[in-house]
């Protein structure tokens, strides 16, 4: 499995059970785990110790209390992510595979959306992007949450930049239903492929 990373996209609390709480979310992150699981043992060799088969990538919507999306500012969106606050740390059950050098925040600055995780940074300041490179990738698996929004970004970014993209259909949560196959249709059209 060298070449070939998973990202996985704002399996945040408030996007699961929160203040955004998307449909399909606690499933999707499930299937992540088995993906996670099933992959990484497949890496087991004999009795060694088992290295993880490919790296896992983490991007967390990451805003300030006061972020221009949020609807007390005349945004879209409710107060959803916010820095410090449970709904913006990602799902426990996925915790043990969380590396601090590839977890990648985006949206933290007060007037930028940012749907997309392909600029989100590390705390060591390097973007997904950037990280993905020097791993030497070409193939990435993305699942997350939500469909239409930052799964369709990162999705689209990815693709633009040359990687394979391979969107795990199983393991993506989204707001509404119509928008997630629409979603899905304009990715599978653009070259995504959907596994
Ligand atoms: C998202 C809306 C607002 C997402 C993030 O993760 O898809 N959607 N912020
Ligand atoms: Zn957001």
């Amino acid at each position: 499995m060298k070449d070939v990373a998973l990202v996985v996209v704002d399996m945040l609390y408030d996007f699961i059970d929160g203040s955004m709480a998307c449909a399909n979310a606690e499933n999707a992150v499930r299937e992540t785990v088995k993906y996670i699981e099933e992959k990484g043992a497949a890496a087991q060799d004999g009795d060694d110790v088992i290295t993880a088969a490919f790296p896992t990538l983490f991007v967390c919507d990451h805003h300030p209390a006061d972020h221009s999306s949020f609807k007390e500012q005349g945004g879209p969106w409710p107060a959803h992510c916010v820095q410090g606050t449970r709904g913006a740390e990602i799902h426990d059950d996925l915790k043990p595979y969380v590396e601090e050098a590839l977890t990648f925040y985006k949206g933290y600055r007060k007037e930028t959306e940012q749907y997309s995780g392909f600029e989100g940074i590390n705390d060591a300041g390097q973007s997904l992007y950037e990280v993905l490179d020097i791993m030497d990738i070409h193939n990435v698996y993305v699942c997350g949450i939500a469909t239409e929004y930052c799964v369709k970004n990162t999705c689209m970014d990815l693709l633009k930049a040359g990687f394979n993209v391979y969107l795990i259909k199983d393991a993506i949560g989204y707001v509404a239903h119509e928008g997630h196959v629409e979603a899905l249709a304009e990715m599978e059209k653009s070259g995504i492929r959907l596994v």
